[in-house]
């Protein structure tokens, strides 16, 4: 009888750990949650009636374990070691060229892997279960975290494959995924505790907790990029001795290429451009020599080995003083605090000036001028504020104000209920909306006026010579002859070019009026439905919703915009100026094909564009944009800040993406 028990034990032990392997490390889980959960009540109901059978690796044991009492010391058998740095492709020839001396040879072999920005801990199975985990400490001594490292749950506790060595140390970094973090960021301030700084603290700071039932709450990573002590031999390089550790069932480090020289430099260049978007931050390139053998006559000086260094990317994040907060007026009157910084060089170019979204942010960070701040520039995307280092604030710093009036034009600043955006009230009267708006309505997808470009409408704003877009069509050529870098000819070009652009099309003539959320595709679902300027104008809001892609805040855009009798009487000036949208061209490309069918959801944060804008395309791709996340939600792109749509999108299974994905999907 109680063999048949053990049986049962064992059979389930083994079938719960190929689930957590399908499902932690292969990411491809084969049995749904509650199945697994019938599996593991079955065996930790056996597991009380027969403690007698109960392993120390048993899947039931990676949590309940007694919180650890203080960190003991555990000293390495061999040393952990750090790294070398190389930064650019000159050291990186350096460091073959030094390889190449001390081995005779040039090394044929090389491998790299992303250097992952966690911290670093080694893993000791003995006969195949894991018996400790220790942090890298000063590399020769580290503390120990068994208890907490059990809780990770890509780390199997018992080795896969049978012939798994009597002795097997596993090194890799211990990370916190992007999305993760941000998880738990969201679910400490909802909890009213601290956030932490980085995904690498956040981790770091995970595995030291005390309690291991904290720790299995932080949804930390693991991935294998070496051993220590082996009492086998796993093979003669280091891309084998990673393939025999991926079949123990041990996570190892994505995107290991072995190649030469000039692969490997290429490797380099393609792993930068992913770097935004892997789910994890990497902070540079691991550059090994293949070969154990030549491993071993290379190496090492004090406490990095000469077989290996770390080509670093250029720092996404540096620190500097913040000198004032700007703020700017968008076209639509946004009002948006810019951060005016000691110029400093961060993300491989110097950054003087960074954005803080919007006055919440500003408020949540405690931005004040003279403080030092910790700039993020990631990519190509606007760099950001991320953190306010105010433990170096020595004297008292002035608040930031919220503005009460427009910086350009002095209106009066609103703030619509639910919307963390101030406006400008000033409409067209405001030089900063003007400017806006004028670029807006010049552009290549409205009236695409080529010739008049940005720092020409600048001056005209400037010098007052045009304050509507209606302006523009009264220009002569003798008003301009004698601006800044204008001849003759390039005054009658000017002229050609705005006199080209009156024969236009309604739906272009729509998008240039730049009515808040009418972007190019609303324009062109509204030309064809009205099929005339008049029958929009006189539509009321039932006839408006009626229109595809139109809901309840685009209707009440347009419908106030036509409300306005300043906006009818640009319309009126622009008739009597000969401008004439009659023309039949549709000119706008029916691309609603690839998203049609689809919703997305935004939330958190974004960079590089507004949400207006990010809706406006998405819209034009034919997808719909919804304000939540339900069943029906295709994808959510999710940006730093997100919260509760975030965890319920993972809940429903719902595929998320981040900005940089986003704008690859959207061709942007
Ligand atoms: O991903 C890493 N942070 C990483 C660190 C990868 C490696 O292959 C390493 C390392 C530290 C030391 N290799 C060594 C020898």
């Amino acid at each position: 009888m109680t063999t048949d028990n053990l049986e049962r034990i064992q059979a389930l032990s083994e079938s719960i750990r190929q689930h957590d392997y399908h499902y932690h490390v292969l990411d491809a889980p084969v049995i749904g949650d509650s199945q697994y959960d019938i599996l593991l009540s079955e065996l930790k109901t056996l597991e009380v009636a027969y403690p007698e059978y109960l392993f120390e690796d048993s899947p039931t044991q990676r949590v309940g374990r007694k919180p650890d009492t203080g960190f003991a010391e555990v000293i390495h058998r061999l040393p952990m070691l750090s790294l070398d740095n190389v930064f650019g492709v000159e050291e990186f020839n350096q460091f073959i060229n030094r390889v190449s001396d001390r081995i005779g040879v040039s090394p044929q072999e090389l491998t790299s892997e992303p250097k992952l920005d966690g911290l670093a801990l080694s893993i000791r199975y003995e006969k195949g279960v894991l018996v400790e985990a220790a942090t890298r400490g000063d590399g020769k001594a580290g503390e120990n975290v068994t208890s907490n490292v059990r809780t990770i749950r890509s780390i199997p506790l018992r080795l896969q494959g049978g012939d798994c060595p009597d002795v097997l140390e596993v090194r890799g970094e211990v990370v916190l995924k992007k999305l993760d973090f941000e998880r738990l960021n969201s679910r400490l301030a909802e909890a009213g505790e601290k956030n932490f700084v980085n995904p690498r603290n956040a981790a770091a700071g995970s595995l030291r907790q005390l309690d291991p039932s904290i720790v299995a709450s932080r949804p930390l990573s693991f991935y294998a990029y070496g051993v220590g002590k082996v009492s086998n031999n796993l093979g003669r390089s280091h891309s084998e001795v990673m393939g025999k550790i991926q079949d123990f069932g041990i996570p190892i480090n994505p995107g290991l290429v072995v190649g030469d020289r000039k692969r490997i430099e290429q490797a380099y260049v393609e792993l930068l451009a992913e770097r935004d978007s892997l789910p994890y931050e990497i902070d540079g390139m691991v550059i090994k020599v293949n070969r154990l053998d030549l491993q071993e006559k290379l190496g090492f000086v004090a406490r990095a080995p000469r077989f290996a260094t770390a080509w670093k990317f250029p720092a996404q994040e540096a620190s500097t003083c913040l000198l004032d907060v700007d703020w700017q007026v968008g076209r639509t009157g946004a009002i948006t605090p810019v951060a005016r910084l000691e110029p400093v060089f961060v993300g491989g170019v110097t950054v003087s000036n960074a954005t803080l979204h919007n006055f919440d942010e500003v408020q949540r960070l405690d931005a004040r001028p003279g403080d030092r701040v910790m700039i993020r520039r990631a990519g190509d995307v606007i760099p950001q504020v991320v953190r306010v280092m105010t433990e170096f604030r020595t004297k008292a710093l002035p608040l930031v104000l919220m503005p009460r009036a427009c910086p350009v034009c002095e209106s009066v600043l609103k703030r619509a209920k639910g919307e963390a955006v101030l406006r400008c009230t000033g409409g067209l009267v405001c030089n900063a909306q003007r400017l806006e708006h004028l670029k807006h309505f010049v552009s290549r997808k409205a009236m695409d006026i080529d010739g008049v470009g940005e720092k020409l409408l600048e001056v005209l704003v400037a010098k007052e010579i045009v304050r509507t877009p209606a302006d523009l069509f009264r220009l002569e050529r003798d008003q301009l002859i004698g601006l800044e870098r204008m001849a003759e000819k390039s005054a009658e070009n000017v002229i050609g070019a705005i006199d080209r652009a009156k024969q236009t099309t309604l739906y272009r003539f729509l998008y240039a009026l730049g009515i808040r959320e009418v972007g190019e595709a609303t324009a062109h679902s509204l030309a064809k439905h009205f099929g005339s300027l008049g029958g929009l104008m006189e539509a009321d809001e039932a006839m408006l919703l009626a229109v595809d892609d139109v809901g309840p805040i685009v209707s009440s855009h347009i419908l106030s915009f036509f409300a306005s009798e300043k906006n009818c009487r640009v319309i009126d000036e622009f008739r009597v100026l000969g401008v004439d949208w009659s023309q039949t061209d549709s000119g706008f490309p029916d691309a609603r094909i690839e998203l049609s069918g689809e919703t997305w959801v935004l939330t958190g944060a974004l960079e590089s564009l507004t949400r207006d804008e990010v809706s406006e395309r998405l819209r034009s791709l034919g997808a719909k944009v919804a304000g939540s996340v339900s069943a029906k939600t295709t994808v959510l792109v999710a940006g730093p800040g997100a919260g509760s749509k975030l965890i319920k999108a993972q809940a429903l299974g719902i595929k998320i993406i981040d900005e940089a994905q986003m704008l690859k999907v959207l061709n942007l």
